[in-house]
């Protein structure tokens, strides 16, 4: 990283205080009636009013906070002018994460930020809008929530563990997905669907689930979740030494993710539509 790079604690604090803004924002909002204003990639795929209420306030503050830097959010992708000189800072901001349970009033949705310098994730804060649950990390800083410094599962066995995942929005994956999990569920302890990824990421680095998987992930779903879960220890990859990405994240402790990962090859979990 170039030494004029900003902290990662510096950029912790700006995320923590623009994600708090935005959760109040998406809480009032949802406090005076929520209500689906258009569809994405399939008819199941919402958008709501304060996804793109709060996306515009938190690339707002940002450029405040720090004019000359980009920010990658979900709804309105790419916004801010190319990086000053000096150390590139990337936002990526999912402004709320579990969509689906912020339309039903689940209780499982949250905004994620993270700060990405020079194509390295930084700093990444996951706030439940719904519970004010803080799940923070830095670089080599460790993984924390609200405050407690977080280290995973102990567990060892597969058979033992208790395994988040999620599905996409297109039937064609969904059934694919039901396919593997067909497949996995004899082999673990249960599943749990929580609905929110960057959620399921934090919930595995403080060990409320042992291991998470999902495919058709974008940076947005998992840039912060994914520092809090390395930096509980967890390893997060692909299949067959790929990065986490849209084929398939995978997050597990060191005893747990090689099981886990050939398991998921066995089934061809990055596989499918
Ligand atoms: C959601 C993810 C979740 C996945 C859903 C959806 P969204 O993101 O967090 O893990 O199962 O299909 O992609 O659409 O609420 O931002």
């Amino acid at each position: 990283m170039k030494d004029t790079a900003p902290k990662p604690q510096d950029l912790l604090e700006i995320a923590v205080r623009v994600a708090r803004d935005g959760a109040a924002t998406a809480r009032r909002m949802r406090a005076e009636g929520v209500s689906a204003v258009a569809t994405k990639s399939t008819a199941t795929d919402v958008v709501t009013a304060a996804d793109r209420a709060v996306e515009r306030q938190v690339i707002a503050d940002l450029r405040v906070a720090r004019p000359g830097d980009t920010v990658l959010g979900e709804e309105y992708g790419v916004s801010g002018d190319r990086p000053a000189a000096g150390a590139a800072v990337r936002w990526i901001l999912d402004p709320i994460d579990g969509t689906v349970n912020y339309l039903y009033g689940l209780p499982n949705y949250a905004v994620s930020l993270a700060a990405e310098v020079d194509g390295v994730v930084v700093a990444g804060v996951v706030r439940n809008i719904a519970t004010g649950t803080e799940w923070t990390a830095t670089l080599g800083g460790g993984a924390y929530r609200d405050g407690h410094r977080l280290h995973g599962s102990a567990e060892t066995d597969l058979a033992q563990a208790l395994v988040g995942t999620g599905f996409g929005y297109d039937p064609a994956r969904r059934l694919h997905q039901a396919r593997v999990l067909l497949g996995l569920i004899a082999r673990v302890r249960d599943i749990r669907r929580a609905g929110a990824a960057a959620i399921d990421l934090c919930l595995a680095a403080e060990g409320a689930i042992d291991a998470y998987y999902e495919k058709g992930l974008n940076a947005w779903d998992q840039a912060a979740g994914g520092l809090v879960a390395t930096e509980a220890g967890l390893v997060l990859g692909g299949l067959k030494g790929q990065p986490a990405g849209p084929d398939l994240v995978v997050a597990a402790p060191p005893a747990l993710f090689g099981p886990l990962h050939d398991l998921l090859v066995e089934l061809d979990a990055a596989g499918g539509p």
